[in-house]
């Protein structure tokens, strides 16, 4: 059954011009596109998008991150899509836990700056895509 994700080329992918890099490797593992918008992230976005982290110490950081430069926001759509694009950004610590052949694992070596986000969740994905697409 086909389900959308919403997936963000952090600003650290976008500035070290990953963000072909990250939409083909998507393509190749036979998901869509269904929306693709290049943003600049408002404190609040941000705020709201990691809503879930907000008691954790690294929470102020994240956000100026995330903050810091444009993103590419895109909403993927496929069979399995949440998990699948899960396996293909790999473990949030680029070094410890992304395997290489992952775009962390390949492209990544800090936690904060692991160049991808993919929502975690049916609920997670949903959340957030009328977070990023309001008017889809
Ligand atoms: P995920 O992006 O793999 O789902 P989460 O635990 O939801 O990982 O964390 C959200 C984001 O917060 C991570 O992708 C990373 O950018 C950042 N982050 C997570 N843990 C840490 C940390 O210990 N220090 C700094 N940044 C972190």
């Amino acid at each position: 059954m086909s389900e959308r994700t919403l997936v963000l080329v952090k600003p650290d992918g976008v500035s070290r011009g990953l963000v072909g890099e990250v939409i083909s490797r998507i393509e190749r593992k036979g998901l869509s596109l269904v929306a693709l918008e290049l943003k600049h992230v408002s404190k609040e976005l941000a705020e709201q998008h990691y809503a879930e982290h907000k008691e954790r110490p690294f929470f102020g950081s994240l956000v100026e991150f995330i903050t810091g430069g444009p993103v590419v926001a895109i909403v993927v759509e496929g069979v399995r899509a949440i998990a699948a694009f899960r396996q293909l950004a790999g473990g949030t610590d680029p070094v410890e836990k992304a395997v290489p052949g992952s775009i962390r694992g390949d492209f990544g070596t800090e936690v904060q700056y692991n160049l991808v986000h993919g929502s975690d969740s049916a609920d997670s994905a949903k959340r957030e895509i009328d977070l990023w697409f309001p008017n889809l």
